[in-house]
């Protein structure tokens, strides 16, 4: 075989693209802020260079492996290099570091106390510029910008949104929205794929903490919370735990210590969905009526097909998303059982998504000019909740969730990863279409990393065919074939983030290679352990369809968990 020679050690060549991902195989992980491996290659940041014999020093990430290369990653002048490169970099950047939302886990940050950049030799006067805080989801601090343009490569290359770019030349360039308008007035779909990827404080989620906080010490307010599904496999991450560990228990009570009067489970709305969204799509399946049926879930893919395919809009499933069946049914059912007033419950969502804090601003979500869902906090909040109360998550002994609306069965757990929704509708699909009762729950086909998977899968005498998509580009492309005639779907699933929910932009920030992929098993475990795997299977939903809902499909159900979305 082919190999390159790495501080002194030869590797293989695999057919790896570039210098840095084959020198990953040398447990070697080189400084970066602008390299991706599913983005485009921009070599900006230059922290990547190594010295080959014969060529002297290149950057890795625009450097393809050659046989023979003889390739050194830490000499004194690669060092010294990368110094130079980061201290320019804190040159131009607002360096309140204290009192910055992204402080514990900014790139910048770590790279520099890696390096060992103790000091900043170019000092240059800047001047404050205001901040962006017009956008639902997200906030954008021009000041922490290093001009990786991540956040630009991000949004074009993978959502297929081109909502910011980068504008002016020369030492004025800066990168913003286009046109010079703010982050609420372009296309923005708030998936907020740009914070994820943003190695400093220049683009984060939008907080809520502090209406929270204020609801929890409001006496007359009884709060409630839901957890979304991707949550319990990621907030550990804050805490030490490795990636994928399912902390649900530890999660319930720490919110009871923050004062939450009643924690439920948003995969109990997903079971609901699963029935709702389910008897729809067999319903349009049998009249052949607005096939392909596309989920609605995700509500960054719903402000995408708003946007840029509206002509999809009758095809996308009138379901409200969990999150907001959850809302609506919380806000009909919970003053009467708690004996209270409407207006005193407070309805909080935990969530591994930005987009989540959109959606339940949409005028489609309120009742009486309240939203169903008051307040939505992300993963990174929680975990920072529970910091500033000074509890020790690792130490606390596992609660249970509180019932009717916390229990749930794994299709509904298995939604926070991409082809979950497809997979929890087809285990309730295959009982309604064979009458005959489930034994094993898995479709595993429709589960892998692949954006775009289509699978053909039998159910009874009843052919489906599927699209599971993840990235929105993707996502796009199957609608295009769809509305070309080219493709003869019955089921699309949708989610904006690569990977699913679990990969979320609300997510604990990981530095990690393998992050997605051990929350992904982590959810696929959680599945295996609970009872009940089959969302039909929920005792609570058959309770809750009989005294609520007026059964599957009903009209209170549909008035409570569906809605119709427009241009
Ligand atoms: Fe998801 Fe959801 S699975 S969108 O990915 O459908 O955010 O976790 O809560 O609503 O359940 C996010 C995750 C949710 C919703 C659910 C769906
Ligand atoms: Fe683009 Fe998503 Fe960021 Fe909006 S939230 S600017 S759509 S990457």
């Amino acid at each position: 075989g082919d190999f390159v020679n790495v501080d002194g050690r030869d590797i293989r060549i695999e057919g790896e693209r570039n210098l840095l991902e084959l020198i990953r195989k040398a447990h070697i992980e080189l400084p970066t802020f602008c390299y991706h491996s599913d983005l485009s290659v921009y070599g900006a940041c230059r922290l990547c260079i190594v010295d080959i014999d014969g060529m002297g020093v290149v950057t890795s990430c625009s450097t393809q492996p050659k046989a023979g290369m003889v390739i050194r990653t830490n000499t004194a002048q690669l060092r010294q290099m990368r110094r130079i490169y980061l201290e320019l970099l804190l040159a131009n950047h607002h360096q309140g570091c204290a009192t910055c939302v992204k402080s514990d886990r900014c790139k910048l940050q770590e790279l520099a106390v890696r390096m060992g950049v103790t000091e900043v030799r170019f000092q240059t006067k800047l001047e404050a510029k205001p901040l962006d805080t017009s956008n639902p989801s997200l906030v954008r601090d021009p000041n922490k910008c290093i001009l990786c343009g991540d956040c630009v490569r991000a949004c074009e290359e993978i959502q297929g949104v081109g909502a910011i770019d980068f504008a002016y030349r020369g030492a004025a360039t800066t990168v913003a929205p286009a046109f010079g308008k703010t982050l609420s007035e372009v296309a923005c779909v708030y998936c907020g794929l740009c914070a994820s990827v943003c190695p400093t404080g220049a683009i984060t989620p939008r907080p809520q903490i502090d209406r929270v906080w204020q609801a929890l010490s409001d006496e007359r307010k009884t709060v409630v919370v839901q957890i979304a599904p991707a949550v319990r496999v990621a907030l550990g991450e804050m805490f030490g735990l490795e990636a994928g560990v399912v902390t649900t228990g530890k999660m319930v009570a720490a919110l009871k210590m923050l004062g939450f009067d009643k924690v439920f489970d948003t995969s109990f709305a997903a079971d609901l969905t699963v029935l709702e969204e389910t008897t729809e799509f067999l319903g349009r399946k049998t009249r052949g009526e607005r096939l392909p049926q596309f989920t609605s879930c995700c509500p960054a893919w719903v402000k995408y097909a708003e946007q840029f395919c509206p002509e999809l809009l009758p095809h996308l499933s009138s379901c409200r998303s969990p999150q907001q069946m959850f809302g609506s049914l919380a806000k009909a059912t919970l003053p009467e059982t708690l004996g209270i007033e409407r207006e005193d419950l407070f309805v909080v969502s935990i969530m591994p998504c930005t987009a989540k804090k959109f959606e339940a601003q949409r005028p489609e979500f309120q009742a009486g000019g309240h939203p169903d869902v008051d307040a939505v906090l992300t993963t990174q909040e929680f975990g920072k909740m529970i910091k500033q109360a000074g509890i020790q998550f690792n130490q606390l002994t596992p609660e249970s969730l509180d019932l009717p609306l916390g229990f749930k069965t794994g299709a509904g757990v298995i939604f926070g990863v991409t082809g979950g929704v497809s997979e929890a509708v087809l285990r309730f699909a295959y009982e309604k279409l064979t009458g005959v009762k489930l034994d094993s729950a898995d479709f595993a086909e429709v589960r892998g990393p692949q954006g775009v998977r289509i699978r053909q899968i039998k159910l009874g005498d009843v052919e489906l065919k599927l699209a599971i998509v993840h990235g929105l580009r993707n996502a796009r492309a199957v609608a295009e074939d769809v509305r070309a005639g080219k493709a003869d779907y019955d089921f699309v699933e949708v989610m904006a983030c690569p990977g699913g929910c679990i990969a979320g932009a609300g997510q604990p920030v990981s530095f990690e290679q393998d992050t997605t992929q051990r929350r992904t098993q982590g959810l696929y475990d959680a599945d295996k352990t609970l009872q009940l795997h089959a969302s039909q299977e929920n005792p609570y939903l058959a309770q809750c369809y009989s005294s609520t809902l007026d059964g599957i499909g009903g009209r209170r159900a549909h008035e409570l968990l569906h809605t119709g979305y427009s241009s």
